[in-house]
C-alpha cells in the first residue's frame, strides 16, 4: 500500500486536486501498479466535494509519461497483455467518465499511454519542451489505450493514421495546431497556467460542469438525433439545481436595479 502512494501522488489545494506520475526515474512509465494506483486517487477526488478540477501531471522535468512500461510488457504473453491493457482502459475510462473535469499539464515526454491517458483528460495544456507521439508501432506492437480511437476522433483520421504509423513525435506547436492541446506555455508557467485554468472552471456551478461534460463525453459518441435529445434532459436537469436560481436571480435583479 505503502508503494501505491508514491507512485502516484495525491494532493489537495482548495479546489484542486493535483494527482501526479511518480516514477521519474523511468520518465514516468506506466505500469500495473501506477495504473491501480491512478484509479484510487481518481476515486478519492471523485468522492470528495471540496474537489472541483483535478490536474494530471509528471514528476520531474522530462515526461509526463513516456509511455506503458516496456520492462513490465517485455515479457508478457498475449493474454497477460489483454488484462494489462483492460486495466488501462480502467484509467481512461475513469478519466473520461469522470463527474470532475481533468486538465493534464504536459511537460516533456507525452508519448504511447501517456499520451492516450491525457487524450482521455478534457483540457490539455503543454510546456514548449513536451513531445507528442504513439511509438508503440516501433515496439513492434500498436496504441492499446484508445490512441487508435480517441485521437482519430480528436483530430481526425489523416493526422492520426500519420502519428499511428511512423511513430515519430511531434513538438508542442504541432500539438496546438492539431487540436491535442488548448494552450502552450513556457515550462515555468506550466502549472500556474494549469491551476488558473483550473480556478476558473471550479469558480462555475459544479453541476453544470459536470453535466457539460457528460453531454460532450457521451453525446460526440450518439447519432446527433439522440445527442440533442441528450443535451436537453442536461439542460433540463440543471434547473433543478440552486446554482440555477442564483444564477438568475442575480441577472434578473441586478438588470432591475439599472
Ligand atoms: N518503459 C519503461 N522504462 C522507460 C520507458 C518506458 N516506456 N521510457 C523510458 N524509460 C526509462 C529508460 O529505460 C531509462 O531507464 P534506465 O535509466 O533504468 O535505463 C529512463 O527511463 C530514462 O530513459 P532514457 O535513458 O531512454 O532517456 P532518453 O532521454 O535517452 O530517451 C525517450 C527518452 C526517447 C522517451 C526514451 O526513453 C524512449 O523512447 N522511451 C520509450 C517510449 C515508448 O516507446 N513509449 C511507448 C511504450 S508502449 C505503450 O505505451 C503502449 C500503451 C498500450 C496501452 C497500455 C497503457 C498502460
Amino acid at each position: 500500500m505503502t508503494e501505491l502512494k508514491e507512485t502516484v501522488l495525491y494532493e489537495k489545494e482548495g479546489s484542486i486536486a493535483w494527482i501526479t506520475f511518480n516514477r521519474p526515474e523511468a520518465l514516468n512509465a506506466l505500469n500495473t501498479e501506477v495504473n491501480l494506483a491512478l484509479v484510487d486517487r481518481l476515486n478519492r477526488a471523485e468522492a470528495d466535494p471540496e474537489v472541483r478540477v483535478i490536474i494530471l501531471k509528471g514528476s520531474g522535468d522530462r515526461a509526463f509519461v513516456a509511455g506503458a512500461d516496456i520492462k513490465e510488457m517485455m515479457t508478457m504473453s498475449s493474454m497477460e497483455a489483454r488484462e494489462f491493457a483492460i486495466k488501462a482502459k480502467r484509467v481512461t475510462d475513469a478519466l473520461w467518465n469522470h463527474k470532475k473535469p481533468v486538465i493534464a499539464a504536459i511537460q516533456g515526454f507525452c508519448l504511447g499511454g501517456g499520451l492516450e491517458y491525457a487524450l482521455s483528460c478534457d483540457l490539455r495544456i503543454a510546456s514548449e519542451s513536451a513531445k507528442f507521439g504513439l511509438p508503440e508501432i516501433t515496439l513492434g506492437i500498436m496504441p492499446g489505450s484508445g490512441g487508435t480511437q480517441r485521437l482519430a476522433r480528436l483530430i481526425g483520421l489523416t493526422k492520426a493514421k500519420e502519428l499511428c504509423l511512423t511513430g515519430g513525435m511531434i513538438d508542442a506547436g504541432q500539438a496546438l495546431t492539431l487540436g491535442i492541446l488548448n494552450a502552450v506555455c513556457p515550462q515555468e508557467a506550466l502549472l500556474t497556467q494549469a491551476a488558473d485554468l483550473a480556478k476558473k472552471i471550479a469558480s462555475k456551478s459544479p453541476h453544470s460542469v459536470t453535466l457539460i461534460k457528460s453531454s460532450i463525453n457521451k453525446g460526440t459518441e450518439m447519432d446527433l438525433e439522440s445527442a440533442a435529445l441528450f443535451e436537453i434532459d442536461c439542460f433540463g436537469l440543471c434547473f433543478s439545481t440552486e446554482e440555477q436560481k442564483k444564477g438568475m436571480d442575480a441577472f434578473v435583479n441586478k438588470s432591475k436595479k439599472k
